[in-house]
C-alpha cells in the first residue's frame, strides 16, 4: 500500500531562493551598484538592449554585466567586446536564473569598480517570473514580432516588473502587430508598470529608457 504526503517543494525553493536573493541585494548595495534584471522573450532584444546602454553611457558609468543562458558564451562575448567586465552563467536545462547561480557570477565581477549591473536572465516569459536575484529593478523586454498577444498570454511575468519595453517597433508593420494593444495590455495587468514603445534600430524611445536606467541609479 502506498501512502502519500505533501511537501510543499515549491514554497521551500521559492523562500530559499528570496533569502539568497536578499544577501545578494546586501552585496550590491554596500559596493553602490545597482542591479537591473532584463527578463523578456527569446530574442526579443535583451543583448541589444544591454549593448546600446554601454555605448550610451558606458564612459559616465561603471557598467558590468552577467550573461545568463542556456550557451552563455554568445551573449557575454557580445559584451566583452565593449570593454566592459562581463560574465557568462550556464544554465543547463533550467530556464531561469535564480539567486545561487547570480551569487557565483557576482564573485566573478570587480564589484568595487562597478557602478551599474545588468544581468540578462535566460529568454522566455515564464520561468524567471518568481526567482529574485537581488536586483533592483525587474524589465521584461518584449518585441512586435513575438505577435501582438505575447503579453495578455503571460500576464505572470509583468505583475512584479517595474518596466515593460515593447522593442522592434520599427517592423511592426511588416509582421501585422499593434504595439499599441501591446502597451495596453501590460498596464491593465499591471497598472503600476512603466511601459516604452522603443526601437533598437532607429533609436526610438531609447532615451527614455536611458532615464528610467538613470533616474534608478543611487
Ligand atoms: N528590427 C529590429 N531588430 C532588432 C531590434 N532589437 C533587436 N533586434 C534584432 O533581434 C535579434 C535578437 O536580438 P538579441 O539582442 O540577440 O536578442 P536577445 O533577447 O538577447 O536574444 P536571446 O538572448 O537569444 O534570448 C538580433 O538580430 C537583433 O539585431 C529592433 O529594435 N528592431
Ligand atoms: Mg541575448
Amino acid at each position: 500500500m502506498h501512502t502519500t504526503r505533501e511537501i510543499n517543494v515549491g514554497y521551500d525553493i521559492l523562500k530559499a531562493n528570496r533569502e539568497l536573493a536578499g544577501k545578494n541585494r546586501a552585496l550590491l548595495d554596500e559596493s553602490g551598484i545597482t542591479a537591473f534584471n532584463i527578463m523578456g522573450a527569446i530574442g526579443s532584444g535583451k543583448t541589444l538592449l544591454i549593448e546600446k546602454t554601454i555605448e550610451r553611457i558606458g564612459k559616465e558609468y561603471r557598467i558590468g554585466v552577467i550573461a545568463g543562458d542556456v550557451v552563455a558564451s554568445i551573449d557575454t562575448a557580445r559584451f566583452l567586446k565593449h570593454g566592459v567586465p562581463a560574465t557568462g552563467l550556464n544554465t543547463g536545462k533550467e530556464c531561469h536564473l535564480d539567486a545561487h547561480i547570480v551569487e557565483h557570477g557576482l564573485g566573478e565581477l570587480p564589484l568595487d569598480k562597478l557602478d551599474i549591473l545588468f544581468i540578462e536572465n535566460v529568454g522566455n516569459l515564464i520561468c524567471p517570473t518568481d526567482y529574485e536575484l537581488g536586483e533592483h529593478r525587474r524589465v521584461v523586454v518584449v518585441s512586435v514580432s513575438e505577435g501582438d498577444d505575447i503579453v495578455e498570454k503571460h500576464p505572470l511575468i509583468f505583475g512584479n516588473a517595474d518596466l515593460v519595453l515593447v522593442n522592434k517597433v520599427d517592423i511592426a508593420d511588416a509582421v501585422d502587430a499593434d504595439a499599441d494593444k501591446m502597451v495596453g495590455d501590460a498596464r491593465q495587468i499591471n497598472p503600476l508598470i512603466d511601459v516604452l514603445k522603443i526601437s533598437l534600430k532607429t533609436g526610438e524611445g531609447f532615451e527614455e529608457w536611458i532615464g528610467f536606467v538613470l533616474g534608478s541609479t543611487g
